[in-house]
């Protein structure tokens, strides 16, 4: 059972800047933006109030040339005309939330589903936004004919080779960037036990990359992971990794990292540090599904709190030149996974239920407003 609507005095503390959003979604849904969103033009560069009182920023304005992006899953993009008003007009880039996980794509071996997918990047290259793909080898999420199967580690390199091969070709040109692999290490920072590493055993990482490659010579190649914002056992075991994938001249561009935040624990004071190392390294650095989760009811103060983390994670990538943007897992807590995986927990994104701001929105878009160029 999901919690219901939160309602939130936002307005109280956080004063016009928060407002001036809603009136541009205002201006948009009641302006220039078509009944079919899909349609739409590119939001203006900049806008201004009607009546002429000074500038309108969103996310997407102040960005500069970092991408500011976020998960969007089906039914909302075809459904919700609120949700998709906001997802146009604040963000530079999305990143599909579901529909480029094996299951979706290959529910039958060699059977390729595009639907999903297309309609996000459809709906991204209308509205002049980047696509990161998500995901091609995973634990999670996998059809059952592969989760269930029996095979060689011969038939195994063959599938995932053929997958990568099929996808990454597809929409060659279109997404901007892949989390190639995802989520490799488990919590101390050891190989986590998955059929790629039973069957293939840590090659599979390489391999994964090479394929991808070889089906897109432009695309970012990522390897991203969670819990490894700090400097730690995982994101040690990540820079190791990386750092022999260089040295062996596997094509690899970019870390992501999740920054799925628990407020419950404190904000790591390593951030910058960490990205610097990989950056270090000739690599580009990526936020790639931020939230920040917390106990449910919200309050004022850990809605505070929570603004803390969205606004200083921004601030900590704008301070690294390597680092490229950064991508929230979702951008409403109506359509949020968190209160699915953490029963009592929520309230993680930028806007509450109702499509209203929060906190966190105004300190993301003055992180990013007071980036130097
Ligand atoms: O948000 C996704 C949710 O809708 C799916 O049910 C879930 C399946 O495991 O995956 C969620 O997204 C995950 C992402 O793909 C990888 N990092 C963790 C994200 C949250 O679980």
């Amino acid at each position: 059972m999901r919690p219901g609507p939160l309602r939130f005095g936002w307005l109280r503390p956080v004063g016009l800047i928060l407002a001036a959003p809603l009136i541009a979604g205002a201006l948009w849904s009641c302006g220039s933006t078509p009944a079919t969103p899909s349609l739409a033009p590119e939001p203006p560069a900049t806008g201004s109030t009607p009546s002429g009182s000074g500038p309108i920023s969103t996310l997407r304005m102040v960005a500069g040339n970092r991408l500011i992006g976020t998960a969007v899953a089906l039914p909302q993009l075809q459904t919700d005309t609120g949700y998709q008003e906001v997802l146009a007009r604040e963000f530079n880039a999305v990143t599909p939330e579901n529909a480029l996980k094996w299951g979706p794509v290959e529910p039958a071996q060699g059977t390729f589903d595009w639907s999903g997918a297309d309609e996000i990047v459809a709906f991204a290259q209308a509205h002049g936004q980047k696509v990161r793909g998500h995901t091609l080898v995973w634990h999670n999420q996998l059809p059952g004919w592969l989760s269930g199967g029996t095979f060689t580690s011969a038939q195994l390199g063959e599938i995932l080779k053929n997958h990568i091969a099929t996808e990454v070709g597809r929409y060659a040109g279109k997404i901007y960037a892949w989390d190639v692999v995802n989520e490799p290490f488990a919590d101390d920072g050891t190989w986590r036990d998955t059929i790629w590493l039973r069957g293939l055993g840590q090659g599979y990482v390489a391999d994964a990359l090479r394929w991808a490659r070889a089906a897109d010579p432009i695309a970012k190649l990522y390897i991203n992971d969670y819990d490894n914002e700090g400097i730690n056992a995982k994101s040690d075991a990540m820079y190791e990794l990386v750092k022999s994938l260089k040295a062996q001249g596997v094509p690899l561009d970019g870390v992501g990292i999740q920054a799925h935040y628990d407020l419950a624990k404190p904000f790591p004071s390593d951030i910058a540090a960490n990205l610097r190392r990989f950056a270090d390294l000739g690599l580009e650095v990526a936020f790639t599904e931020l939230d920040a989760r917390f106990q449910l009811p919200a309050t004022e103060s850990a809605l505070a709190q929570q603004a803390t983390y969205y606004g200083q994670t921004v601030s900590a990538c704008l301070a690294v030149s390597a680092c490229v943007g950064v991508t929230v897992w979702g951008f409403t807590d109506k359509y949020s996974w968190v209160p699915f995986s953490f029963p009592g927990e929520g309230a993680a994104c930028l806007y509450d239920e109702n499509l209203v701001p929060k906190a966190a929105y105004g300190a993301v878009l003055a992180a990013l407003t007071a980036r130097t160029p």
